[in-house]
């Protein structure tokens, strides 16, 4: 009987929830990144379905302390994060909250309604049915899209919307990216909790991103396979070679995908030729200093930044607030409760 009221929970895409994002852009996407002098292709897509698989997998490697020092932190301040959420808030996740720490979070916040957003429709439902059964008294209201773009989300008025961007998500962003994604979500919520990796020893960094089991090649690389399964492109996977380092100065991780020899790829009508040595960048992976990330957020116009880390001080979760004098002035309707 439980099982059935359980089954019952409304979880289809409502209609227009698709957050503006197109299948086609793939194409295009991919065709205009391969056509520029420095080949690179959006990270974004590493996510089907094979690509999320080997994601998970990345999470539990010993080299890859991410998931596991934002789990370790979340738990360890998870009373004071709470406490700067609110229970029974609006809470808009970007990720598909299929993680431990998305339902521990849940779980304590008695969220009033929960809105995962992902970019694979399969694994945002598949995430949201299985928190339908786990949390059967949670409202959820899942939308497709990334955070690209705004998202056209309908706030309940008088309910208070905290948006959560946690994994380090945002390093996927260069700062001025950041900045102005901060400034952006500033119209959907008034708080936000924004899960950022910390600078530390580059060795660190470099062997999260080159992990010995090549989990992380195999990622990279699966982007190719994806263009080769969904848009016909003939890449040999032999011919690439995963490279990642971490580059200082702009305090990130470069992925690249390296082709081994000189070579023609074909897309359709489209030929692109790879020097031997020549790169595709695949993705940026932002490093913050906890100060850095803080001033930041207030350039971005939020104030009062709360900083939660692991004991090890590998990440940060960061509670962003924005006050309702401040939303005032910026023209924006208030968000909290009178
Ligand atoms: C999901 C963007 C946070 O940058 O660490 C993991 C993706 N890339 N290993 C990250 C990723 C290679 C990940 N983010």
């Amino acid at each position: 009987m439980a099982r059935e009221r359980r089954r019952s929970a409304p979880l289809e895409l409502a209609a227009g929830s698709k957050g503006g994002f197109s299948p086609t852009g793939f194409r295009d996407d991919v065709v205009a990144g391969l056509s520029l002098p420095q080949k690179s292709l959006p990270p974004k897509y590493f996510y089907d379905a094979a690509g999320s698989r080997l994601f998970a997998r990345i999470c539990r490697l010993p080299e890859y302390y991410l998931t596991r020092a934002e789990l370790a932190l979340t738990r360890r301040h998870l009373a004071a994060i709470v406490r700067f959420a609110g229970r029974g808030c609006q809470l808009i996740e970007y990720g598909s909250g299929e993680g431990v720490k998305s339902r521990m979070l849940i779980r304590a916040l008695r969220p009033a309604v929960y809105v995962p957003i992902d970019i694979s429709e399969d694994a945002l439902l598949a995430a949201a049915r299985s928190l339908a059964r786990e949390f059967p008294w949670l409202r959820i209201a899942p939308l497709v899209g990334d955070f690209s773009r705004p998202l056209d989300i309908r706030v309940r008025r008088g309910t208070p919307s905290v948006v959560y961007f946690p994994g380090s998500t945002i390093g996927n962003l260069a700062p001025e990216e950041a900045h102005a994604f901060l400034s952006m979500s500033r119209g959907v919520a008034a708080r936000m909790l924004v899960g950022v990796d910390l600078k530390k020893d580059p060795a660190l960094l470099h062997a999260a991103y080159n992990d010995a089991a090549g989990v992380t090649a195999a990622f990279n690389l699966n982007l190719l396979a994806r263009i080769n399964r969904e848009l016909g492109a003939d890449f040999d996977l032999r011919r690439f070679r995963h490279y990642a380092f971490y580059n200082p100065a702009p305090g990130r991780i470069e992925m690249h995908l390296v082709a081994l020899e000189n070579h023609v790829v074909r897309l359709g009508r489209h030929r692109w030729h790879f020097a031997a040595g020549e790169a595709i960048h695949t993705e940026n992976s932002y490093k913050y200093s906890a100060e850095g990330f803080r001033a930041l957020a207030e350039r971005a116009g939020f104030a009062r930044a709360r900083t939660w880390t692991d004991r090890r001080g590998m990440f940060a979760v960061f509670g962003l607030s924005f006050s309702d004098a401040r939303r005032r002035r910026a023209g924006l309707p208030p968000t909290s409760p009178a």
